[in-house]
């Protein structure tokens, strides 16, 4: 074969990797999403990169982060796909050694996830073996730009030859053999991308929003109690007392979310239990309901943020399922595991203390969303998230917290996550047009299950002055509170602080969000012309 330009070579290669990852695709319809290797990759990253690499990636992406990771794992992948690429066009064998190598960690990753079996080795290793052929195609086969072999002339008998032509290079390739490899990556890529979204839409098309639509909630026998008047002042920028249902904050480690069908889903209560206890979704639904209002925080959530939510649940009191199962004695942690293996650690003492810890089904008079944990997840008043609230939730195993660290504890979080007092301004903004007058500075506060006591806020280091708090649902919820500003001319800094029933003001002193949770006082500046 003549020689080909290291571009065309690197072409070669990112198209071999394209038409690996698109047909994996396909057969990850058969095996499941979280097989299919950039899925399979990315989610062996999310478990395994240190903290500190993640804290940065979240904190630069925000929400985008798995997005960011998805993208960042493919263009890894394309560098190192044109990079095989030009070694394969000096020896084929390198790029297919390449590709095996790729396909291993694909395999490794399909394979390590939780609830993985064989079949899960499938894409990754059709995709490489698809992969291999386009490579060849292009770079040894009937698509190679000048597929007429280059061969030296052979040593003239008259003596050596002065002038042998040298090999040409890729701009002397002759024209249709450029053109035939430059269809040939069109072609390949095409159905790279077709053979890829049509797989990916297949795939969704295997969830389960349909099972979800036909999911028919029972009514509560103890409803939630009526949200008070006022308890919600419906100012602009406020965030809502309920919050809805779409937008609510979400966090967790899946990449692809769990696609959980409730005919089959199970329940099992079992570990250091005297009796063990197995539930269908329709034994669950069968069960006397409890419908509450709980504000959800995430631990990650800093000063100001807004990684927290209130919403109504509606759900089977953990606690009934607990007494029926028996703990038996040192069986201080409910581990809660969910259908990825994702574990949460939740003090039984704090399940069986008479709190609304439920095993929700419903989320604002809906089946619960499949990214917030369709069909089942926990929910637990007090507690942060990483700790208490898994989603897509398939076991309750009793066991000790020195016997167990759940999922967080082994990457430097802390195993108890009681949710700190906190408070925030969420009017008005620092960019906010602010003329001198009276403003109406307010926010929320929330100490779930002790209860906000009192807020107060302060302009430019000046007294506390006491906020007026709107009434709320129960100490689970976090509450609305506002303050009269009579705002002057000029540059302001204005500060809030809350302090919880058992009369405990949160600490000026700020804490970063790891290992269990942020503290400080949010701080606004805002300037009034
Ligand atoms: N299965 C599973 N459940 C999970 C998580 C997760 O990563 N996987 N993250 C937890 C964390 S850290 C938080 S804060 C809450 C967030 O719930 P939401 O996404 O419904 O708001 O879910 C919890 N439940
Ligand atoms: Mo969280």
């Amino acid at each position: 074969m003549g020689a080909i330009s290291r571009g065309y070579a690197a072409l070669a290669g990112i198209t071999a990797a394209a038409v690996a990852i698109g047909t994996a695709e396909p057969v990850a319809v058969l095996t499941g999403p979280r097989s299919a290797p950039l899925v399979a990759v990315g989610g062996l990253v999310v478990d395994t990169v240190p903290e500190p690499v993640k804290q940065f990636g979240i904190a630069v992406f925000g929400t985008y982060d798995k997005i960011a990771l998805l993208v960042s794992t493919a263009l890894l992948l394309a560098g190192f796909a044109a990079l095989l690429g030009v070694l394969a066009a000096r020896r084929l064998w390198f790029g297919l050694a390449g590709i095996a190598a790729l396909a291993a960690l694909g395999v490794a990753a399909a394979l390590t996830r939780a609830g993985a079996d064989a079949a899960d080795a499938l894409p990754a290793l059709v995709g490489a073996a698809l992969g291999a052929l386009a490579l060849r195609l292009l770079l040894a086969g009937p698509l190679h730009p000048d597929p007429w072999p280059w061969t030296p002339p052979a040593e003239s008998k008259e003596g050596p030859l002065v002038n042998t032509p040298l090999p040409t290079r890729g701009p002397s390739l002759p024209p249709e053999g450029r053109r035939r490899f430059l269809t040939g990556v069109g072609a390949l890529t095409g159905a790279a991308v077709v053979t890829g979204l049509g797989g990916h839409w297949l795939a969704g098309r295997r969830g389960v929003s349909a099972a979800r639509q036909a999911v028919a909630l029972p009514a509560p026998a103890s409803p939630a109690p009526a949200v008070p008047a006022g308890a919600d002042l419906s100012l602009s920028q406020l965030a809502p007392y309920v919050s809805p249902t779409f937008g609510f904050y979400r966090i967790d480690t899946a990449l692809v979310v769990p696609q959980v069908d409730p005919d089959t889903w199970r329940l099992r209560v079992h570990g250091r239990v005297r009796n063990p206890i197995e539930l269908s979704f329709a034994d669950l639904l069968a069960r006397p309901m409890v419908e509450r209002y709980v504000t959800l925080a995430c631990v990650s959530n800093e000063v100001g943020g807004d990684l927290i939510g209130n919403a109504r649940w509606l759900g089977v009191p953990i606690r009934e399922l607990l007494d029926e199962a028996q703990p038996e004695k040192g069986a201080d942690q409910v581990v809660g595991r969910s259908v990825d293996g994702w574990t949460c650690g939740t003090p039984t003492a704090v399940l069986r203390d008479g709190r609304d810890a439920l095993l929700a089904v419903g989320m604002n008079g809906e089946p619960l969303p499949v990214e917030h944990g369709f069909p089942v997840r926990m929910v637990v008043p007090g507690l942060y998230g990483y700790v208490s609230a898994c989603k897509w939730v398939t076991e309750l195993e009793l066991t000790s917290f020195a016997d167990f660290d759940a999922y967080w504890v082994p990457r430097g979080w802390s195993a108890q996550g009681p949710i700190k007092t906190q408070s925030r301004i969420d009017t008005p903004r620092p960019r906010n047009r602010l003329t001198a007058g009276p403003v109406t500075v307010a926010g929320v506060a929330w100490a779930q299950h002790r209860g906000i006591r009192r807020v107060e806020v302060r302009v430019d280091d000046g007294p506390w002055r006491e906020a007026t708090l709107a009434p709320v649902v129960s100490v689970d919820t976090w509450v609305q509170w506002s303050w009269q500003w009579p705002a002057t001319t000029g540059e302001h800094t204005l500060q809030v602080r809350a302090t919880d029933a058992d009369g405990e003001t949160q600490t000026e002193r700020r804490q970063r969000v790891d290992p269990d949770g942020a503290t400080g006082w949010h701080t606004v500046r805002v300037t009034v012309r």
